[in-house]
């Protein structure tokens, strides 16, 4: 299977893209693996490739298409959505946006397209606290994600209003969790998503995106870490710093949508061309300015 996938993504002039909680076999045949925005500005920046396999869930791949709209973006299984963008819908945000006449919208790079084109600017979990202390505004609506917005609301005067989504996957982790893996490891470092609630955050040494998790496992002195976020970050954790060690918070963080995507359906993927995602042009311009805007405010 890898030598025949290897074979279309030559043929098809294509590259395959992995989110850090893909499953294992799904990141060693990616060319890349990293978050969301990452993945997304290399999609746009490789001139030589024409279709890009993007396997995540389907609000990452159509940000890869608003970054690349000339190429072929395919996400290998469109069931795989995420609850915690879904729990946004544009109707929705509108009728809040009528509560609040003249606030500014920031929402989580966790929206789909639909929802981004509502909103003045995008943030990730790397640089929301950043972008919100940019803006010029007192009070501020926070799509979709309550338990990010709480943590950026510890980092700034502003008023956030948030939205009462959250991510499924990361409010599975407990403080209880965390205390039983201080218990077994102690020593290790705590690390934590910002996706997880204020609790475990609390009993974190770091709180930091994927990408700066990764980092800091990279610039630690530390040995030992507990990881409280998606499991699929461990591999790369491992695979990337093999003297340290790196323990899984607590079996239950597996996001099951990420893990719909299989090396099978990468496979299907280059040889059906399926399934291409497609973003109406209109949607389109609004929400790439979403995005355009914290591209430029987080430089
Ligand atoms: O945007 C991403 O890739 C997400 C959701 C996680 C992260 O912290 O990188
Ligand atoms: Fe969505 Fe949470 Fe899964 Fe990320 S881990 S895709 S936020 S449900």
């Amino acid at each position: 299977m890898r030598a025949e996938i290897a074979r279309l993504r030559a043929e098809r002039k294509a590259i395959i893209l992995a989110h850090n909680y893909q499953r294992p076999e799904v990141q060693e045949i990616a060319d890349y693996v990293g978050d969301s925005l990452e993945l997304s500005i290399k999609a746009s920046q490789l001139a030589d490739v024409e279709v890009v396999v993007f396997c995540s869930v389907d609000f990452m791949a159509e940000t890869a298409k608003l970054l690349a709209p000339d190429k072929l973006v395919l996400h290998p299984d469109p069931r795989a959505g995420c609850p915690m963008a879904e729990m946004v819908t544009p109707e929705r945000l509108r009728e809040m946006k009528a509560q609040y006449p003249g606030v500014p919208v920031v929402c989580y790079v966790n929206t789909s397209a639909a929802v981004k084109a509502e909103c003045d600017i995008a943030v990730t979990s790397a640089n929301a606290v950043k972008i919100v202390n940019g803006l010029d505004a007192d009070t501020i609506l926070f799509v979709p994600d309550r338990c990010l917005g709480a943590w950026v609301q510890q980092h700034t005067e502003k008023t956030l209003i948030l939205w009462p989504g959250y991510c499924p996957t990361h409010n599975r982790i407990l403080p209880a969790h965390v205390l039983a893996a201080r218990g077994a490891h102690p020593g290790a470092k705590v690390m934590a998503h910002p996706e997880c609630p204020m609790p475990v955050l609390d009993l974190a040494d770091i709180v930091a995106s994927t990408s700066g998790m990764l980092r800091l496992a990279r610039e630690d002195p530390a040995a030992e870490f507990i990881v409280a976020t998606e499991e699929g970050l461990l591999h790369r954790l491992r695979t990337e710093n093999p003297e340290k060690r790196f323990h899984h918070v607590a079996g239950v963080a597996l996001c099951p949508n990420m893990k719909k995507i299989t090396p099978e359906k990468v496979l299907w993927a280059l040889q059906d061309l399926q399934y291409p995602v497609d973003i109406p042009a209109d949607v389109a311009d609004r929400a790439r300015r979403c995005i355009a805007r914290m591209l430029e405010a987080s430089k």
